[in-house]
């Protein structure tokens, strides 16, 4: 049972214990919290707010967006702007960055976000999110580009996501292991209600669409038929499939019991390297996972090492137990060896 202390205090002790928590990182990642906070409100109300079904327009990736998509974006946007913390924000729905205002102090981070992932999932009531990526601008002495949002998965300060499901619970990591709070409704804050959370190096759950079978490359398709044959097959163990269509609801399961998530390139958009983006889904998740000891690739290489060309580049994911996700990476490898 971890200690109920407040995400304040736990981020102070990471300050004290280690030196890494800079002073302006912590105040940032508690600006977050308290935005999560507002997003959890807006989201608990469901059909009773008005913030059910589509806001009539599209966002950079094409897709249809939802009223609460928009509201996640402008609570985000307007918590994090005043701030000081921040020189620059980038979001899944908004296609430029958004630089802090003049009226506002620049900050030394550069804050991402998937403001509301899942959001298929909003009208019929399934566990949603908010995934968030802290990055530091580079020194140049330039003012802030879209460029300086393109660093390796390796370099984020902190990462972490916010599952709005049965409990609201924010997931966070500054590179010294991953902690878990929940929102305590009665007194409006997160408390730490796990820490150290470690993901089994092996299972028996794995996660994928399966409707995208037949698009699938040869060697997810081996891994998925091999976890399918159950104990009759090479496995010889049988597995179980889960399946939310929530990134944030599929890897908090996995941090919190294990298994395996893909989210692999298939044949329908050969052109995309994946459906899942790069910056601020994938790789706040990869250091989650890894932080947590589990792996996270691109079914060919780690998820962290990537170096990023766009701000909403996609990318194939294959995260989650260790033995699990190098046994994918390992037949697609095998693959391009032939
Ligand atoms: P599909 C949600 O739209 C999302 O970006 C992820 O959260 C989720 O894992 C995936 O897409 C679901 O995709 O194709 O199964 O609907």
């Amino acid at each position: 049972m971890s200690r109920r202390i407040s995400l304040t205090q736990y981020l102070i002790e990471q300050q004290r214990q280690h030196g890494r928590l800079p002073q302006e990182l912590r105040l940032l990642i508690e600006v977050v919290a308290r935005a999560c906070k507002r997003i959890a409100i807006s989201v608990n109300k469901g059909a009773l707010g008005d913030v059910l079904g589509t806001a009539g327009s599209e966002n950079v990736q094409g897709e249809v967006q939802k009223k609460l998509d928009i509201i996640a974006n402008e609570v985000l946007i307007e918590a994090n702007e005043w701030g000081g913390h921040l020189a620059a924000m980038a979001s899944e729905e908004m296609e430029g960055i958004y630089l802090v205002p003049n009226r506002y102090p620049q900050g030394e981070y550069l804050l991402m976000f998937d403001p509301l992932d899942g959001s298929s999932n909003i009208d019929v009531n399934v566990s949603i999110g908010t995934i968030f990526s802290v990055l530091k601008k580079p020194e140049n002495g330039k003012g802030v580009s879209e460029e300086d949002f393109l660093q390796a998965g390796s370099q984020q300060a902190a990462a972490g996501y916010c599952v709005y499901g049965p409990q609201t619970t924010l997931v966070l990591t500054t590179g010294n292991g991953v902690a878990m709070f929940t929102l305590d409704r009665e007194q409006g804050s997160f408390v730490l209600t796990q820490e150290d959370v470690q993901i089994p190096e092996d299972t028996k759950e794995f996660a994928i669409n399966m409707s995208n079978m037949r698009h699938w490359d040869a060697p997810i398709k081996r891994y998925v038929d091999e976890c399918l044959a159950g104990s009759t097959g090479v496995r010889g163990k049988d597995f179980n499939m889960r399946w939310i269509a929530s990134m944030v609801a599929d890897v908090h399961r996995i941090l919190t019991r294990g298994g395996i998530f893909m989210y692999p390139w298939d044949q329908r958009e050969p052109h995309k390297a994946g459906k899942l983006r790069l910056m601020y889904e994938a790789n706040p998740m990869a250091l989650l996972v890894e932080q947590a000891g589990g792996a996270a690739t691109n079914a060919r290489q780690r998820i962290l090492d990537l170096q990023p060309g766009q701000l909403h580049e996609r990318v194939a994911v294959v995260l989650g137990s260790k033995n699990e996700v190098e046994r994918v990476t390992r037949y697609h490898n095998e693959l391009g060896r032939d």
